[in-house]
């Protein structure tokens, strides 16, 4: 049974330790918005993945802050909800679309179901591995040698996948060198949204590279055009932005537009939602995959507690730690195992404490959100 009692909304921001550059922004940092939802016996925790700048989707830092605030806690606090399953319903009820601040609040109530239930997070969404394979997620690079010099630090590290973004005029000549210097090294791309349908035989030219898949070529609505790439490529065709929902799933699954599903709990609204769009994959056949949007490890480790369930069958854009911060807000930070994956946590909840202390240093603002009645 959840109650939640009040909520509290906090802004922190956190220096990447590297500009990441995508074909629509480059970031240089990560203003995340941390949600609490506190009950008489414990608190959950979320993390808003909504960026300072529109140009993933159209959620920013603050729009995501205000629908909390203004229309998504008062449709939570105080009611009685069997479990997390039910206070998502609340949430998708409550508003149209913004589903990076729905899934905010969502986690925390996966959350803190878990810890009444006494156990790990993954285990309550129906997770079954115990170490999840990652790569690296690789930002726009000016040069050839300077892609090459990064994706040679994280061979060094121990990852074994590499995802490259590309963009129109950077994408062939650096994608072929990447190949030729590392003929055997797992390697996708992805080009946010960057192409047209006028770009469909130029895409194509990235057939003999042997990627394991191209993602998100093509404008977030357009469905139609990814599936005429899908027809005339054997690489593999991915959604990342055009898949928002179970629905849109189901649309892009009829047309066959995609050959493998880029998720992301906080794209499509929570657990709830990206366990129906995984089952749904694995009914098609569709293997899907565990992105990642630059998370501090508290959403971090709820990617990976999702990425345990059976159907994630590509490696996950969820990287260790020190590929993003000098210093995380979990204890202990995630660490790249030997054989390039990272462990799920087993513990109770989370799996890992979070640095109250360094939070306190790196907060920007808070509130509480009390129940009205
Ligand atoms: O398209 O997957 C993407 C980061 C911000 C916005 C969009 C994307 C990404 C990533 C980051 O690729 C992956 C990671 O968190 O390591
Ligand atoms: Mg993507």
């Amino acid at each position: 049974m959840l109650i939640v009692e009040h909520v509290v909304l906090e802004t922190i921001r956190m220096r990447l330790k590297q500009a990441f550059r995508i074909s629509s922004g480059s970031q240089e940092e990560r203003c995340v918005v941390l949600v609490r939802l506190v009950t008489k016996d414990g608190t959950g925790v979320g993390e808003c993945v909504a960026g300072d700048e529109p140009n993933y989707s159209y959620e920013t830092t603050e729009t995501a802050r205000w629908m909390m605030e203004r229309h998504l806690c008062g449709a939570i606090l105080g009611l009685e909800f069997p479990g997390a399953r039910e206070l998502a319903m609340a949430l998708t009820r409550a508003i149209r679309g913004h589903p990076m601040a729905r899934a905010a609040l969502e986690m925390a109530a996966w959350h803190l179901e878990a810890q009444q239930r006494g156990v790990s997070l993954a285990s309550l969404l129906g997770g079954s591995k115990d170490r999840i394979e990652v790569g690296v997620s690789i930002g726009l690079q000016p040069s050839v040698e300077e892609l090459l010099t990064e994706i040679q630090r994280y061979v060094d590290q121990g990852y074994r996948r590499v995802k490259l973004k590309i963009a129109p005029g950077h994408d062939l000549e650096f994608v072929r060198h990447a190949r030729e210097a590392f003929p055997e090294l797992a390697m996708q791309v992805d080009a946010n949204a960057a192409y047209g349908a006028s770009d469909m035989a130029h895409l194509r030219r990235f057939d003999p590279l042997g990627l394991l898949m191209i993602e998100q070529p093509f404008a977030e609505d357009d469905l139609v055009t990814h599936a005429k790439l899908q027809a005339m490529t054997e690489t593999p065709v991915c959604l990342d932005e055009s898949i928002g929902s179970a629905a849109e799933c189901e649309s892009a699954l009829a047309l066959q537009a995609a050959g493998v599903v880029n998720i992301k709990p906080g794209r499509v609204g929570g657990f709830a939602e990206a366990i129906r769009i995984h089952d749904l994959c694995a009914d098609a056949g569709v293997p899907v995959w565990c992105g990642g949007m630059l998370e501090t490890g508290i959403g971090r480790a709820h990617n990976l507690a999702l990425a345990s369930l059976p159907n994630f069958r590509y490696p996950a854009d969820l990287s260790a730690s020190d590929r993003y911060w000098d210093r995380d807000v979990v204890d202990p930070p995630f660490t790249l195992e030997p054989d390039g994956t990272i462990l799920v946590p087993g513990r109770t909840g989370l799996g890992v404490d979070i640095d109250e202390r360094l939070l306190d240093t790196i907060r920007e603002d808070h509130m509480t959100i009390e129940c009205q009645y």
